[in-house]
C-alpha cells in the first residue's frame, strides 16, 4: 500500500497539488514566507497552509541575513531558511511530498523519527536520490512527539549551510502547560563582504579539522546579535524549542539572569532539571527543550550568550508588560516519555567504535575500499579524513560494509572511543539510546538521545534495543566529517 502510493506520488509529477488526495491529520501546514519582505523566492511559488499533502519545494532563493547591504543567494524549502515548521500531533501520519527545485539531486531526513527504513531520506541506501525536477513522497507514522527537524542527507555538507533545515515539532498527546512556545534554530552561514554566500564547500582542510564554520551566526535564518529580543513578560513561562542546525558548529548557550529548566533532550523527555553550570552544550544535529520562567522585572534585559564564540551575545530576553502571575512557577512537571525498549545490560551484545584521524591526529591507519593506507594518504588520494574501526567510507558509498549487524529484538552496548583531537556529535538513524556513560563516567540520567556530543580523546557509552529493521546511518553530525568518512552504516536484521 504504501508503496504503491509513493509510487503514484512520484509519477504524479506537477499536477500533484490539484488533486484530491485522501486528508491527514496533520497540523498545522507549511508557514508562509516571512511578511516582513525579508525572503524573496524567485522560483516558487507559495503553498496554502492546510494542504495535503505537505509540500516541500526545495529551490534557490535570496534571503535577507545580514541587516544591511544585498540578500543573500540561499537555497531554501518553500523559500525561507529555516523552512516552515512542520507541526504533528503523536500519532499522526505525515504525508509529505518533496519537490526538487536544485540544480543538485537530493533527498530529505527526518532527524530524530523513527520511520520506516524506506523513509529515512538516505541516498543510495534507503532511496535514489532525487533528480532535478523530480519529486518523491514521504509517508510515515509520527509515533514520537518531541522537537525534530528536516534536512537533506544528500551532500549535506553543501546543502545544510546553504539553508535547506528546518524544524519539524510532534506534540505530546498531554502537552507541557507553559503560557507560550517559542522555537529556535540556531545555525551560521559564511557570507563575503557582499553578502553572497562564500561557496567553498567540500575543503578537505574542512573536512580533517573543525568542519567548515561560517561567520554569521543565525537564529531562525536571520543574523543573531543583541538585536534580536525574546520578549517576556514578568512571570510568564515559555517552552523554548532549541535546534542546533548548523553544519559544523557548536554552541555553549548561557541565558544570563536565568535558571531554565531542561525537560528534553532530542525531543525525549528527561526528569527537569537546572542546565549544569549554567551552560547548555548543543551539537550540531541536537536539540534540548527548555521552560524558561520570566524571573525578571518590566524594563530589565538579559544576554542570551555562546561561549563557544568567546561570549557572543546571540539575542536578548527583553522584560515588558504586567506579570502574568504574582509568583514565578515551581519546577516544570515531567513530560510523558515516548515508547522506547529498555535494554538490559545484561544480555545486551557488546559493540565498539573507534574514530581515528583528523589532521591533527596521530598516526593512523585505516582501509579504504579494502586497502590499508595511512591517513595522510586516505586525505591525498582520497579526499577523506577519519575513519571508524578502521575504515574510511565515501559518503552513501554504495559498497558499504556495515560497522555492525543486530537481530530485531537485540539489546546492544556500543562503546564510541575517539581517538581524534575533534569533538563529533555522533548520530545513529531509526532508533533512540541511552547515554550511559560519557568518558567513563556515569551520567546521571542516562537519557534517551540521537546525537551525542564526543569529546575529543573522550569515550561515550549507549544502549538500545535493535527495533527498526533496516539499514541505518551512524555518522558524525559535523557534516564535513561525514563527507570526510565518518558516516558508516549499521543494520537491523528482521
Ligand atoms: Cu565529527
Amino acid at each position: 500500500m504504501r508503496l504503491a502510493r509513493r509510487e503514484f506520488l512520484q509519477s504524479a509529477g506537477a499536477a500533484l497539488g490539484a488533486l484530491a488526495l485522501p486528508s491527514v491529520s496533520s497540523g498545522t501546514g507549511p508557514l508562509a514566507p516571512s511578511p516582513a519582505g525579508g525572503s524573496i523566492c524567485t522560483a516558487l511559488p507559495a503553498l496554502p497552509a492546510g494542504a495535503s499533502p505537505i509540500e516541500l519545494v526545495a529551490g534557490v532563493c535570496r534571503q535577507r541575513i545580514r541587516a544591511t547591504g544585498p540578500e543573500t543567494p540561499v537555497w531554501a524549502f518553500n523559500g525561507t531558511a529555516p523552512g516552515p515548521t512542520l507541526r504533528f500531533r503523536q500519532g499522526d501520519t505525515a504525508d509529505i511530498l518533496v519537490r526538487n527545485a536544485l540544480p543538485q539531486v537530493t533527498t530529505v531526513h527526518w532527524h530524530g523519527l523513527r520511520v520506516p527504513n524506506a523513509m529515512d531520506g538516505v541516498p543510495h541506501v534507503t532511496q535514489p536520490p532525487i533528480a532535478p525536477g523530480g519529486t518523491f513522497g514521504y509517508r510515515y507514522r509520527v509515533e514520537d512527539a518531541g522537537t525534530y527537524w528536516y534536512h537533506p542527507h544528500q551532500s549535506s555538507f553543501e546543502q545544510v549551510p546553504r539553508g535547506l533545515f528546518g524544524m519539524l515539532v510532534v506534540e505530546e498527546r498531554k502537552p507541557l502547560p507553559v503560557d507560550r512556545e517559542v522555537l529556535w534554530v540556531l545555525a551560521d552561514c559564511k557570507l563575503a563582504d557582499d553578502n553572497r554566500q562564500v561557496e567553498d564547500f567540500g575543503r578537505i582542510l574542512d573536512f580533517g579539522t573543525e568542519g567548515r564554520h561560517g561567520n554569521v551566526i543565525t537564529l531562525n535564518g536571520t543574523a543573531a546579535g543583541p538585536h534580536r529580543r525574546l520578549e517576556l513578560r514578568p512571570g510568564e513561562r515559555v517552552r523554548l524549542r532549541l535546534l542546533n542546525a548548523a553544519s559544523a558548529r557548536a554552541f555553549l548557550v548561557e541565558f544570563t539572569g536565568h535558571a531554565p529548566w531542561i525537560v528534553s533532550y532530542d525531543g525525549q523527555p528527561v526528569r527537569p532539571h537546572p542546565v549544569p553550570d549554567g551552560r547548555l552544550l548543543l551539537g550540531a544535529g541536537q536539540r534540548t527543550d527548555l521552560v524558561i520562567d520570566g524571573t525578571g522585572a518590566a524594563g530589565r534585559s538579559f544576554a542570551v550568550r555562546d561561549h563557544r564564540r568567546g561570549g557572543f551575545d546571540i539575542a536578548t530576553i527583553a522584560y515588558g508588560g504586567k506579570p502574568v502571575r504574582p509568583k514565578v512557577l515551581s519546577r516544570p512537571a515531567a513530560i510523558a516519555p515516548n515508547r522506547h525498549a529498555e535494554p538490559d545490560l545484561g544480555r545486551a551484545t557488546d559493540h565498539y567504535l573507534v574514530f581515528e584521524g583528523g589532521v591533527k591526529g596521530a598516526p593512523a591507519i585505516g582501509k579504504v575500499d579494502g586497502k590499508a593506507l595511512d591517513i595522510e594518504e586516505i586525505m591525498a588520494r582520497h579526499g577523506l579524513a577519519w575513519t571508524m574501526n578502521y575504515t574510511a567510507q565515501h559518503e552513501h558509498a554504495m559498497m558499504h560494509e556495515p560497522l555492525f549487524r543486530m537481530r530485531k529484538g537485540e539489546h546492544v552496548t556500543v562503546k564510541m572511543i575517539n581517538n581524534t583531537d575533534f569533538e563529533h556529535p555522533m548520530h545513529l538513524h531509526g532508533h533512540f539510546f541511552r547515554v550511559l556513560a560519557l568518558n567513563d563516567v556515569a551520567t546521571r540520567l542516562r537519557e534517551w538521545r540521537d546525537t551525542v556530543m564526543i569529546d575529543p580523546r573522550g569515550s561515550c557509552d549507549i544502549a538500545f534495543v535493535a527495533e527498526n529493521v533496516g539499514e541505518w546511518m551512524f555518522h558524525c553530525h559535523i557534516l564535513d566529517h561525514a563527507a570526510g568518512g565518518m558516516m558508516g552504516t549499521v543494520v537491523v536484521e528482521g
